[in-house]
């Protein structure tokens, strides 16, 4: 079978930014995706917008200008090309480090202009049947993206901390709420006790983050500017499939097994295959 091979970014990582993620736990890159990309994943959220697949109609919360889509690659040529063939695998594989580098899945999170659903501060891997330490997310903007139109932002290090948080997000259900994990802390009302990193970002920027790192953001008090984004996540060869209660459920035809490397049609290994 012929494959094709990922575009090589226009430019790769320094190396300070690797160690900035090494120690931060989230980097902003700046202009790292061509316009043709940015095109290409806005023309995918369009469509993707007109037909949602179940599980995003039931997460989105239509009547506040909030929509949540998942594994979006399943459902169109569009994001289907940004896993194969953009320049993301090739980032992913800078700070994963590995011999592999596997989708591990995709996620849409837009909020209208005036949206008021925050998402609220968690971190990832809590919620995700699966264990290793190469685990990177790499989220997307295809706007422009201020503090005021719901920028992400970043506890600063928190993925150094040894707490292991309760999954609290805009599109949690009930039985991803782990009772044993703790409560994250309220951030929000003592935010001078935090380092919090965030980032005006504008279309070809990036945010590389560790799924332990935590992160939230507001609604969009914007009165003009959409807040349209990709969350495209990625692991490497360590990452095994690792299934427990109150964690997100996968499509039912993944295939894997417990200790199974996440790989196989759900989770394609893009580079190293
Ligand atoms: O875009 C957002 O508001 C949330 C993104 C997020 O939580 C994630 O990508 O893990």
């Amino acid at each position: 079978m012929v494959f094709s091979q990922p575009e090589v970014p226009s430019r790769l990582l320094f190396g300070s930014e690797i160690e900035a993620l090494r120690s931060d736990g989230v980097i902003c890159a700046r202009e790292v995706l061509s316009d043709k990309w940015i095109a290409l994943i806005t023309l995918g959220i369009e469509r993707a917008q007109s037909a949602p697949t179940a599980l995003g109609k039931s997460l989105s919360i239509k009547n506040r200008g909030f929509t949540i889509d998942l594994f979006m690659w399943l459902q169109s040529e569009d994001f289907r090309a940004i896993v194969f063939d953009s320049p993301l695998a090739h980032l992913a594989q800078q700070v994963l480090n590995s011999s592999t580098v596997t989708h591990w899945y995709d996620q849409l999170f837009l909020k209208e202009p005036g949206s008021d659903v925050p998402t609220p501060w968690h971190h990832d891997l809590t919620f995700w049947p699966i264990s290793g330490d190469q685990i990177i997310s790499i989220w997307v903007p295809v706007d422009s993206v201020t503090c005021e139109s719901s920028g992400l932002e970043f506890v600063k290090a928190s993925h150094r901390w040894p707490n292991r948080f309760k999954a609290i997000t805009a599109d949690y259900n009930a039985h991803m709420i782990n009772p044993e994990l703790e409560d994250v802390p309220d951030i929000d009302s003592n935010r001078d006790q935090y380092e919090i990193l965030s980032w005006d970002l504008e279309p070809g920027d990036v945010l590389i983050f560790h799924p332990l790192t935590v992160h939230g953001s507001p609604g969009n008090s914007s009165n003009s500017l959409q807040r349209r984004a990709l969350a495209s996540r990625w692991v490497g060869a360590d990452v095994v499939y690792s299934p427990k209660p109150h964690t997100m459920p996968l499509p039912a035809n993944h295939g894997l097994e417990p200790g199974d490397q996440i790989q196989g049609p759900l989770f394609p290994t893009v580079l190293g295959r």
